[in-house]
């Protein structure tokens, strides 16, 4: 049986890499970090009573910030490969935490090579570094490609552009199995809630459900390459299983502005969206209901631009190219656009319907 060690476990990659790698007949090992609440939410479904027999999923406490454990983990674990997952992951906190950012993003990485290099693991354990389209930043040539040249625009992408360098580096000096997957954007009902998907499809099934009056965005111009998260997690996996260690874009290859994410996520509960104004004062109406289950008053202002979520530098424009991993890998991905949108709405709808029933039967549940 191959054992996977995944940092970053508690996150959405982490969670569906996980239920990939069970699946596939892995023993799976993940680094969580001491919260002041329960935070395996999104791996709750997959975790077994440590006293039962053939346990084949195990957490261990620990955090990229910290060397001693890194190693101390990894020596206890003796893994097959390695999913560097863990991350601060948001760009725009990335401006408010830069320090810590370079910590747990950069040097993470290091340590986790080093701790391979140092226990002599290098002939077993395969690397996974997750890397990001966040590298290319300010448009150098679309679409990107492995060959494309990196200008990071935020803390989060300079940290990254260590963690991708510091993994070829050990690659080369080391001969070691490190691989980077160039990830593009990629989406779930299990995303975190203050991505920009997400953010819209919970505002838009609160909206509807007269939860909420308005959504309050930053940039709606900004163009994002967005895929499915359970797409790329297989990649992940098929970027470790090959002879030769080497990189590779992961991507749809179709790009689409905020804006037309939030008149799918809308249009996906037969809400149709009048934009008027630009920039900082674009706002957006409610053009039509079709959908007699939501009563919402035609003309209602439900879309207002907030500044407060511009980012000091922005990253424009996204289009990855995966031809690579398309020939290589032999990787496409199954969900288009349309579906990862119907299945993020569907998802929050029905939560925020149960939330309210919990709610009005005077039972307190979640965010
Ligand atoms: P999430 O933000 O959902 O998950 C990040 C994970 O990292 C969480 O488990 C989090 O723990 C953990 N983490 C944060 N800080 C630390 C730390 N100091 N030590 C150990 N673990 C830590 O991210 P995603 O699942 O979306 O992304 C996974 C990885 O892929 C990240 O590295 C991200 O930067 C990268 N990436 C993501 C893309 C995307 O579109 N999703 C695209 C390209 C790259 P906790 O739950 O406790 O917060
Ligand atoms: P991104 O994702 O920065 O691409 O990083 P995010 O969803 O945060 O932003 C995408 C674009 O939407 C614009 N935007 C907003 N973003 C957020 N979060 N909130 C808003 O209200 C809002 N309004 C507009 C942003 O300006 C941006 O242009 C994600 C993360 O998962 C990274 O870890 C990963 O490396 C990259 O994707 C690839």
């Amino acid at each position: 049986m191959k054992k996977a060690l995944i940092t970053g476990i508690t996150g959405q990659d982490g969670a569906y890499l996980a239920e990939f790698l069970l699946q596939k007949g892995y023993e799976v090992h993940g680094i969580k970090r001491r919260a002041s609440l329960f935070n395996t939410d999104r791996i709750d479904h997959l975790y077994k009573d440590q006293h039962e027999n053939n346990v084949n999923f195990v957490l261990h406490y620990g955090d990229l910030s910290d060397s001693t454990n890194i190693i101390r983990i990894i020596q206890e674990v003796q893994p097959d490969e390695i999913y560097n997952l863990g991350a601060m992951s948001h760009v725009k906190v990335s401006f408010d935490e830069p320090e810590y950012t370079a910590q747990v993003d950069g040097i993470g990485t290091l340590r986790i090579l080093e701790a391979v290099r140092l226990l002599g693991l290098t002939d077993k354990t395969r690397i996974y570094q997750a890397s990001t389209s966040e590298l290319y930043g300010l448009v150098q040539e679309v679409p990107q490609s492995e060959n494309t040249p990196f200008y990071p625009r935020s803390p989060y992408a300079v940290a990254k552009l260590y963690g991708y360098w510091i993994t070829v580096n050990y690659r080369e000096a080391y001969n070691m199995y490190a691989c980077n997957g160039i990830l593009f954007n990629h989406e779930s009902p299990l995303r975190g809630e203050t991505f920009v998907t997400r953010k819209i499809t919970r505002a838009v099934a609160q909206i509807a459900l007269g939860q909420e009056d308005c959504l309050y965005l930053g940039n709606l111009d900004a163009q994002r390459d967005w895929g499915h998260a359970k797409d790329y997690v297989e990649a992940m996996w098929l970027i470790l299983q090959q002879e030769k260690a080497e990189d590779f874009v992961i991507a749809t290859g179709i790009t689409t502005p905020v804006r037309e994410f939030v008149k799918m996520a809308f249009g996906q509960v037969g809400i149709s969206l009048e934009f008027k104004g630009e920039g900082a004062n674009e706002e957006g109406f409610v053009k039509s209901c079709s959908n007699p289950q939501y009563q919402l008053e035609i003309g209602k202002k439900v879309l207002a631009v907030d500044p407060v979520y511009y980012r000091p530098t922005e990253v424009d424009l996204l289009i990855g190219d995966p031809t690579k991993a398309k020939t290589k890998l032999n990787w496409t991905p199954k969900y288009s656009l349309q579906a990862l949108v119907e299945e993020m709405v569907e998802s929050d709808v029905e939560y925020f319907k149960n939330r309210s029933v919990f709610n009005k039967a005077g039972i307190k549940i979640g965010k």
